[in-house]
């Protein structure tokens, strides 16, 4: 058995991992890990299912071909080389990701801004904590998280905003949820434009319109000047630009019936909003890209802190700001410095002591001068061709960028793209010059570090395979090849550590919050056995408890600062032509763009394909029914997927996922309609505010086709997504026109000429149905449903028992060709409960017949939520219905 930790989100929580000698995976919670003490939620649980072999990338690649470590290494210090050489470097670039371990992210970020001299290196957490940086450098004058996990229980007032955390976060909702029950005094308010699954357990929702989070915390400063209720000591001792901020509030947000017309809200809501702040003291504001990804993220963040300074709530136990990250190891990337204008180990680029000290420290030739490009900006300078040579790692630009096409075409043009991933086919792969393979999850050892600053060490348990190597290997390997042997010395990922842990000390004297100089003599069995530790930790340093808790920040002066914050305007507003906007984010058991959770049978299950959330309302403006495929096109793109009507999305605003892609869909990648708009401070993307307009997609069949082996689908549906189960591939499919014979269309799909399966077959051309099934050996090898339209296809939950390894029996062909189950008993429906597999027919019937009324007893009788607790939310709503 191995401690490790789950490579998902920012919670970070502490994993057993161990191998059977079969080789099968077990995956449980740590209960020793403080962020999660044993919990997992349905992600981190199904592990498991995802660290097959299946489109890894196992052996380096140039221009498509295999070629050997030495001769792919060449080519890349080589190309780099050359491109410095000749044209600067400004030329090359690494796009890199809150992903990569901080061992990994140190040595990239070393090399670039130390060794090549540019800071033209930036990350995917610009897409994703740039406005939370900005916001506490302005505030604190560093990049401090001051909270810790057990603020969330010791607080009495919760503001969760923009952040759908039982989906995002689901161990540290279920943290809070536990605080609730057992503090019934503690209140929560969600501020969100939709009602999600984190409203659940809210006294209080707050359905803003999008965007106007400034004016509501605003018009709460204000509130609370007006009342009287600010901490006046701690104002005059420890801060300074109140004037300015209260000035601008004032402006801004003058009153409570002003702030409920901006954000749309009962004013009845904001006063009470109002109340709970000003009555309660101990609060914490979790927030996440409801707040960052914003053209006003930075201004958003500050607003937050603005009201925490006002009242002293900051670095005392139970209150304080709380900027939850997203990635496993944002965190430790920031440590790092690995955005394009941080230097390292929270030293700035702007600074000349800090530039000279750096250099110093890694006795490097040159050391970068001024900030380098960010994301946009950076693919921007590659679609121009000012840089040669892009080398990307463990990110998927092509889909999770904003104005996603010109990413690509960004890449095409390129010069070379490097890209170091551990899957073969990603829509950002395929357009790789070289592509390197690197070890991932499991297969690999260094530390990663969570939202509340804890560093924990990520453990190998599973094999190396092909010719993959960490990504610190890969760096390393190619810095020494470009000629700087002697500053990347490391052998192991603890050497890296060491240095990191050095420079986070030197000449540090309190001056940086992020200090680990007591790790820096751990020697590789201190490293191997390192337990979760929360930073700062140096032989100088002590703080107890909480950062800030002695009121001294990191500005000069030792003041926080007040930041005067002006209300958002969108920099596209929506108009006649592109009258909704579009709001994206996440889903409750994906991840990002489906590399590791898209190959889960249990993960799919519980959303297989692309939505659009939308409120019925407004479907009818635009001529939609439920459950249908729609066009969302904005000025920059265009997507397709099924529409989801629900009356908890913000009337005039869309919700679409933001994981689907190219290799899971034919036109799901929501990233090509987002529109490049970033935040004047952190360069953050506005990814949650794009006008755009909604069409039906005509159609005139649609089905779905199941599979043991993954076929192309491309040639035969105009409109396909496709999801994994237990045993087959799922494709959902969909026509603009009929094929003028089924049959041979059919046989052609399922290759039943080469395959000479046994074929059944149903037909009636005059209500459009097709069905047909394939046999191989008495076993089921694919399956395919046609109908006019959706709401006419059978449901297909019950023909997952068909797939599994065995012979039809003949009740079973019959009802293939039926189209529906023998007894609809055996249909559980689709999966509510990740863990369990347990269906929502399943769940009604138990609740029906047993007439239950609370989740507990779900539990009891069907397992279903008595594990990571994910689907709780969704449990409690079927029993409400
Ligand atoms: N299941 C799952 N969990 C994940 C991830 C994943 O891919 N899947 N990714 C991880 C990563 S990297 C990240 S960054 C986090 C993100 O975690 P979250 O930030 O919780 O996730 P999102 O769904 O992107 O967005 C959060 C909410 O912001 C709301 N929002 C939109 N506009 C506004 C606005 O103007 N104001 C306010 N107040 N809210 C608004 C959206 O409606 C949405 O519900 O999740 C992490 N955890
Ligand atoms: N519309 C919209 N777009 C968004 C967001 C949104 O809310 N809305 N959110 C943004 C945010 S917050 C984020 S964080 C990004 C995430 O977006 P991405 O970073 O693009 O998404 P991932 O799928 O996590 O990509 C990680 C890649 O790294 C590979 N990988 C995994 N492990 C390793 C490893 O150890 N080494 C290497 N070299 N590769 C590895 C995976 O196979 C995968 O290809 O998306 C952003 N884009
Ligand atoms: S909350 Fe879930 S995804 Fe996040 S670290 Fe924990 S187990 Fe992993
Ligand atoms: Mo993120």
């Amino acid at each position: 058995m191995v401690r490790t930790v789950c490579p998902y989100c920012g919670v970070g929580c502490g994993i057993l991992a161990s191998v059977s000698r079969t080789g099968n995976i077990a995956i449980k919670g740590d209960p020793d890990h403080p962020a999660n003490f044993g919990r997992l939620c349905s992600k981190g649980a199904a592990l498991d299912e995802t660290v097959d072999l299946n489109d890894r990338l196992l052996y380096p690649e140039i221009n498509g071909k295999q070629a050997d470590w030495d001769a792919v290494l060449d080519k890349v210090a080589g190309t780099l080389k050359k491109s410095i050489q000749n044209y600067g470097p400004q030329s090359v670039a690494f796009y890199v990701s809150g992903q990569l371990l901080t061992e990994d992210y140190y040595v990239a970020n070393k090399l670039m801004k130390g060794f090549i001299g540019t800071a033209n290196i930036d990350t995917n957490s610009r897409l994703c904590m740039a406005s939370a940086v900005a916001g506490h450098k302005r505030a604190f004058g560093a990049d401090t998280v001051p909270c810790n996990y057990e603020d969330l229980e010791q607080a009495d007032l919760i503001l969760i905003i923009g952040s759908n955390t039982a989906w995002c976060h689901p161990v540290i909702y279920q943290r809070i949820v536990k605080a609730k029950a057992e503090n019934p005094a503690l209140k929560i308010v969600v501020i969100d434009p939709r009602r999600t699954a984190t409203c659940e357990h809210a006294d209080l929702h707050l359905p803003l319109k999008p965007g106007t989070d400034v004016v509501l915390f605003n018009g709460l400063l204000n509130h609370l000047h007006q009342e009287d209720t600010l901490d006046r000591k701690f104002l005059a001792q420890h801060t300074e630009g109140f004037t300015a901020a209260i000035n601008a509030a004032n402006k801004s947000a003058p009153s409570i019936p002003h702030v409920a017309r901006v954000c749309n809200l009962p004013e009845p809501d904001v006063a009470e909003f109002f109340h709970l702040f000003t009555s309660i003291k101990k609060t914490v504001s979790l927030f996440s890209q409801g707040v960052n990804q914003s053209s006003s993220g930075t201004d958003k963040v500050n607003a937050i802190i603005n009201c925490h300074l006002a009242t002293g709530r900051i670095g005392k136990r139970g209150m304080g700001p709380f900027s939850i990250t997203g990635q496993p190891n944002a965190m430790g990337g920031r440590e790092v410095g690995g955005l394009s204008n941080q230097l390292a180990a929270h030293m700035e680029i702007e600074y000349p002591e800090h530039r000279d000290r750096v250099q110093r420290f890694w006795n490097a030739p040159v050391i970068a001068d001024k900030p380098g490009l960010k994301a946009v900006d950076l693919f921007e300078a590659v679609y121009r061709g000012e840089i040669r040579v892009l080398w990307i790692m463990a990110t998927n630009p092509v889909v999770s960028m904003p104005d996603a096409d010109r990413v690509r075409a960004a890449l095409q043009k390129c010069e070379t793209v490097i890209v170091s991933d551990c899957i073969r086919s990603t829509d950002t792969a395929l357009h790789a010059d070289v592509l390197l393979p690197a070890l991932t999850w499991g297969e690999k050892d260094g530390t990663v570090t969570n939202s509340e600053r804890r560093i924990s060490r990520q453990r190998k348990f599973l094999p190396v395979v092909g010719d993959a190597r960490p990504d610190w290997w890969i760096i390393t390997q190619a810095a020494r090849r470009m000629g700087f042997a002697e500053a990347f010395p490391y052998e192991t990922p603890d050497d890296v550590f060491r240095e990191h842990a050095a420079l986070s000390g030197f000449e540090n004297n309190g001056e940086r919050d992020f200090d680990i100089s007591a790790l820096a003599d751990l020697d590789n069995a201190g490293y191997d056995n390192l337990i979760p530790v929360q930073w700062p930790i140096s032989p100088s340093r002590k703080i107890n408890g909480h950062l800030f808790s002695d009121g001294r920040f990191f500005h000069t002066g030792g003041k926080a600062r007040f930041v005067a914050v002006e209300p958002f305007h969108p920099a596209h507003a929506t108009d006649a032509q592109y009258p909704l906007i579009l709001n994206t984010g996440r889903v409750r058991d994906h991840w990002h763009t489906l590399t590791r959770t898209g190959k889960s049978p249990r993960l799919s299950a519980h959303t297989s394909e692309p939505y659009i959330e939308i409120h019925p309302e407004d479907a009818q403006l635009f001529d939609l029914d439920d459950g249908t495929l729609a066009r969302v096109q904005s000025r920059w793109g265009s997507a397709i997927a099924r529409t989801r009507f629900s009356k908890h999305q913000y009337r005039g605003s869309l919700f679409i996922p933001m994981h689907w892609n190219d290799q899971f869909a034919s036109s799901g990648r929501i990233d090509a309609v987002v529109n490049p708009v970033v935040d004047p401070i952190s360069g953050q993307p506005e990814l949650k505010y794009t006008p755009v307009r909604i069409s039906p997609v005509e159609t005139t069949w649609e089905g779905f086709f199941l599979t043991r082996d993954d076929n192309d689908i491309r040639p035969f549906a105009h409109c396909w997504t496709r999801s994994r189960g237990y045993g087959y591939w799922c494709y959902e499919i969909a026509g603009e026109k009929r094929p003028e014979d089924w049959f041979h269309w059919a046989r052609s799909l399922m290759q039943a000429e080469k395959l000479q399966n046994e074929w059944l077959e149903y037909s009636d051309a005059t209500i459009g149905r097709y069905r047909a099934a394939s046999i191989r050996n008495g076993r089921l090898e694919s399956c395919l449903f046609i109908a006019p339209d959706y709401s006419r296809l059978p449901d297909r939950n019950w023909l997952r028992d068909l797939f599994k390894d065995k012979t039809l029996e003949k009740i079973e062909r019959a009802c293939l060709l039926a189209g529906q189950p023998f007894s609809n008993r055996k249909n559980c429906g689709p999966i509510v409960c990740s863990c369990f597999t347990v269906g929502r027919n399943t769940i009604l019937k138990t609740i029906i017949e047993q007439n239950i009324n609370n989740v507990e007893d779900i539990g009891r009788l069907l397992q279903a939520g008595t594990n990571c607790g994910s689907c709780l939310p969704e449990l409690r709503e079927l029993i409400q219905n």
